[in-house]
């Protein structure tokens, strides 16, 4: 199993997409769950080549191609994840907030919570705060899950939560991506954080009591 991990990961980097959706739905044949398939096959190679970014040895369109080659991959994924014909249990306001526009790992915490029995409305990328406060009024949801990969777009999430507080003080908030951390959670006030989809639901329903 570990052999088509490695080689998943290494399909997302050449951009592979028959490959990648191949060596997925190998692994799910072979028994592994969607949350495996993820954290152990697709996340570490899009980590492997966020270092390479950093250090100057990948490219913008390297990047834009994996995430393209991982979307599809996801895709392979989607049925085993959603429950089908299941009453949602609580609705979840989502989103990237504004100046971001990374959107696989909130598209994973979105299929996630769906397949947890949520109903979950998706704002999209780059959101800002103005739409989010529009949309909680208008939709009235459980819970906001609020999503940033950059350290420059995570103070957003602070003006999100005071935006949507300050015409609901009892609005909850759940936070993640991959600078965020608990401590950043609770400095801006959010009920809670998760380090990735999978723990995002678990968290999600501890902060409603469900
Ligand atoms: Co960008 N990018 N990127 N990028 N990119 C990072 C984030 C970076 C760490 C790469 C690096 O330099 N090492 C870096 C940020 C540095 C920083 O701020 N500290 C970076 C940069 C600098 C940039 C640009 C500024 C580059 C430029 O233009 N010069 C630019 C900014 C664009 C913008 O947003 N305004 C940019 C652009 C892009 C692309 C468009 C090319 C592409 C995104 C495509 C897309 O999303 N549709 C891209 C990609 C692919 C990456 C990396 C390589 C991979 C991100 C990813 O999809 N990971 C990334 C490197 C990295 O993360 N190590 C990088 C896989 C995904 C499953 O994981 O998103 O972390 P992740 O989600 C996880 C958890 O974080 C968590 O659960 C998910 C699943 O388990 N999670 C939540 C996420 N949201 C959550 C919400 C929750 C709970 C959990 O509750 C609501």
């Amino acid at each position: 199993m570990n052999e088509t991990m490695r080689k998943l990961g290494d399909s997302l980097l050449a951009g592979d997409v028959g490959e990648a959706r191949r060596l997925t739905q190998d692994a799910l044949k072979a028994g592994a769950s969607p949350q495996e398939i993820l954290e152990t096959g697709m996340r570490p190679a899009m980590e492997r080549l966020g270092e390479r970014f950093s250090a100057g040895e990948a490219y913008l369109p390297e990047l834009l191609l994996a995430a393209d080659t991982m979307r599809e991959g996801m895709e392979v994924l989607r049925p085993s994840i959603l429950r089908g014909g299941i009453k949602p249990e609580a609705t979840l306001l989502l989103g990237s907030v504004e100046g971001d526009i990374h959107d696989i790992g909130k598209n994973l915490v979105r299929m996630m919570f769906e397949g947890g029995g949520f109903r979950v409305i998706d704002l999209g990328i780059d959101v800002s705060c103005e739409r989010f406060v529009e949309a909680y009024h208008r939709e009235r949801p459980d819970l906001v899950g609020l999503s940033a990969l950059l350290t420059t777009t995570m103070g957003q999430m602070e003006k999100v939560v005071r935006g949507i507080r300050s015409g609901d003080s009892a609005a909850r908030f759940i936070v993640g991506g991959a600078p965020i951390r608990q401590a950043f959670a609770d400095q801006i006030g959010a009920n809670g954080y998760a380090p990735d989809a999978a723990q995002a639901v678990k968290v999600g329903r501890k902060i409603l009591g469900l």
